[in-house]
């Protein structure tokens, strides 16, 4: 009897020893279904834990990511402002160019009507070391070519495809009527000669002329002998005419400026 009492006791003192060093202090108790309740709260402790680990873990991250994000839009604004500040600065200065160009445009046109002012007489056009006169009445072939010599110059002579598209520029843009130049076949038919006697060698003749036409009967005996320049066409643009027919005429004269 008296062992019994021994071995209980020392039975019980074990299972103490045993509960007190179980780190899991829900499971102290005596009965095994208060151990089996303590299980799970345990594990919701755990849980709980992790989850807070991970919630502040989050919490680090979501922070720093916004101190980034600010970080990155004071950034972004203050790069705004000074992309904003030099557009400003580059407006400003285009417009200032924009105002120096102009004027010195302007200078390059009153300098360049200078030059022709002093290059040409009044009414004279300045083109590559020639002046060049359109008038604006009309006349006859041989009046055209005297009043031209009575002007100090000569009834236009072409000799260039430069002196023609000048000639043809000024037509089609300024005076658009058909004019009278310095050639004519008048003396033997068919032998072109300019006013100084010199031979056509460079012709701008329209397709189909020159036609030495007779008149709508065919009874005008010399038929169309002296050639217009006319702003209808392009390049090709010459026809022989009669020389009584009244016509704008082109006077040229040798400029005192040299291109
Ligand atoms: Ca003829
Ligand atoms: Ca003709």
């Amino acid at each position: 009897m008296s062992e019994d009492v021994v071995y209980s006791e020392v039975v019980f003192v074990r299972r103490n020893k045993v509960d007190s060093n179980d780190p899991d202090q829900c499971q102290l108790g005596d009965s095994s279904q208060a151990s089996q309740k303590t299980k799970p709260c345990v594990d919701c402790v755990r849980q709980l834990l992790t989850a807070l680990c991970i919630l502040t873990a989050l919490t680090v991250l979501l922070t720093g990511g916004l101190i980034a994000v600010s970080y990155q839009y004071v950034d972004t604004e203050k790069r705004f402002k000074d992309l904003e500040q030099l557009h400003s600065a580059l407006k400003e200065n285009f417009t200032e160019l924009s105002a120096v160009l102009q004027d010195m445009d302007h200078r390059q046109q009153n300098l360049s009507m200078a030059l022709n002012n002093s290059a040409c007489p009044k009414d004279w056009e300045y083109y590559a070391g020639k002046c060049y006169y359109f008038s604006s009445n009309k006349m006859n072939w041989e009046q055209s070519r005297d009043s031209c010599i009575s002007d100090g110059g000569h009834l236009v002579i072409i000799n260039s495809g430069d002196e023609q598209e000048f000639l043809m520029r000024n037509l089609k843009t300024k005076y658009k009527a058909r004019f009278w130049i310095g050639l004519t076949d008048e003396k033997n038919e068919n032998q072109w000669l300019w006013v100084d006697n010199t031979k056509l060698s460079i012709k701008y003749w329209i397709k189909s002329e020159p036609d030495n036409w007779k008149g709508p009967k065919g009874n005008d005996y010399k038929g169309e002998d002296c050639v217009i320049i006319t702003p209808e066409l392009n390049t090709q643009s010459w026809s022989d005419g009669f020389c009584s027919t009244l016509y704008r005429r082109i006077c040229e004269t040798r400029s005192s400026r040299q291109i």
